[in-house]
């Protein structure tokens, strides 16, 4: 595919004869406008409501657009991805089916370390190339935002180069990517077993050489046994602080170490995975807005049993997203409808639940809810049409598409 004209989509543009689920925060359930309509300008919503009720100056001199009565849904957001990786572990899943846990492969020298001989072996051309039909296959299901972490190159070189390719996706793709800084994954075999001399370098060397050629929009670490200390991964976000980059974490994904507060106390983006957060994590987060991103693609692929506390966030008032956690480890996951299938029928979330966060949530936990992840006036004009009659359809099917069109800032 050709570059694409980044540029907003000049004019007056309308999709009418629609009906909208505009997720718009603090109406009653999906926001949902029958006989609904949406005009952008220069690729930013200016209006999305009742047809009846648009301005008439609106409805003249655009390019139209009849939906014939689809449904349209903000552009889906996949909050939490690893989508830039090389090869893949699909002999460590036959490992696991023979019997071995997780950990027993990470401890065995696959895992995460096996990711990082592939990736480093790759030019940045490469992973590009790599994760194009990863990146493709998202956004044929709606995509219009991804986030794409670093975290298989853990040294200042190869992880410069996976946020460079990951910057260089949307200016191959029709999308907006934010990148996620995640040199605190994994210790590299060259740190020889030296946690703390490896979060040292991350600290001091790897970020603040990444923040200064603009190449991470936040911060993430994996605070866990097979990785690294509450206490580590702080020392981290002590930098991103100083350096004014957001944080967000992999916690309590295999164990109890209060990521979830950790990630509260720095008052974090987003707290993800989060199958062993007790109550006083989820009380922390909500007390800091952190929400709370549910990666059900992890929970199945790996086998887990414990599943995250969704009822606590509830009664706490934790926000929820629900991303694919994209990565060759744990979740080889492409499709984020079915992820939303997964959240609904493994952990008991909602159809609104479930597409709220995949969009205004999934906005939240990349603090861009400003720009995108909900219909409404001000916003970037990303959608999504469908073919379906309800939006529980969405969520209710498994491997079946039902994207009509994909419209990205106007586009
Ligand atoms: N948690 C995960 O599920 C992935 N990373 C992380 O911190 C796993 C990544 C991998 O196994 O490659
Ligand atoms: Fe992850």
């Amino acid at each position: 595919m050709a570059a694409q004209d980044k540029s907003r989509a000049g004019g007056l543009q309308l999709w009418r004869d629609a009906r909208l689920a505009t997720m718009a925060e603090g109406v009653a359930g999906l926001g949902i406008v029958e006989k609904g309509a949406i005009v952008s300008r220069d690729g930013i919503i200016v209006y999305a409501g009742p047809e009846a009720d648009m301005p008439s100056a609106l409805a003249q001199g655009g390019e139209t657009t009849d939906c014939e009565g689809r449904w349209i849904t903000p552009g889906l957001i996949d909050c939490h991805t690893h989508l830039v990786h090389a090869g893949n572990r699909a002999n460590e899943f036959e490992m696991r089916l023979a019997g071995a846990t997780y950990e027993e492969v990470a401890r065995a020298g696959g895992g995460i370390v096996s990711s990082v001989k592939s990736l480093r072996a790759a030019s940045e051309d490469e992973l590009v190339a790599q994760t194009l039909p990863r990146l493709d296959a998202l956004m044929a299901e709606g995509v219009t935002t991804v986030e794409v972490k670093s975290g298989y190159g853990l040294d200042l070189g190869n992880e410069r180069k996976s946020l460079r390719a990951a910057r260089q996706l949307d200016k191959q793709r029709p999308v907006t990517v934010r990148t996620t800084f995640l040199g605190a994954h994994a210790l590299p075999p060259e740190a020889k077993g030296d946690k703390d001399a490896f979060v040292d370098l991350v600290a001091n060397t790897i970020l603040p050489a990444i923040a200064a050629e603009g190449l991470a929009d936040a911060v993430d670490g994996f605070c866990e046994g097979i990785a690294f200390s509450p206490e580590q991964i702080a020392r981290v976000f002590d930098k991103a602080k100083a350096l004014g980059l957001p944080v967000k974490l992999h916690a309590d994904q295999l164990s109890n170490l209060h990521g979830a507060e950790l990630a509260a106390r720095y008052g974090a983006l987003s707290a993800d995975h989060l199958e062993y957060t007790d109550e006083a994590g989820a009380a922390a987060m909500a007390k800091a807005g952190t929400v709370a991103t549910i990666l059900p693609g992890a929970y199945y692929f790996i086998r887990e049993t414990r599943k995250p506390p969704v009822g606590l966030f509830r009664r706490h008032g934790v926000k929820m997203a629900v991303a694919t956690d994209n990565n060759p480890g744990t979740s080889p996951l492409t499709s984020l409808l079915l992820t939303m299938n997964m959240a609904a029928t493994l952990f008991g979330l909602t159809v609104e639940e479930c597409l709220a966060g995949t969009t205004r949530e999934a906005a939240r936990a990349l603090g861009l809810l400003g720009q995108t992840g909900t219909l409404e006036a001000g916003k970037s004009a990303d959608l999504a049409i469908w073919d379906i009659e309800r939006p529980a359809e969405l969520v209710y099917r498994m491997g079946f598409n039902p994207l009509h069109a994909r419209i990205w800032r106007g586009q």
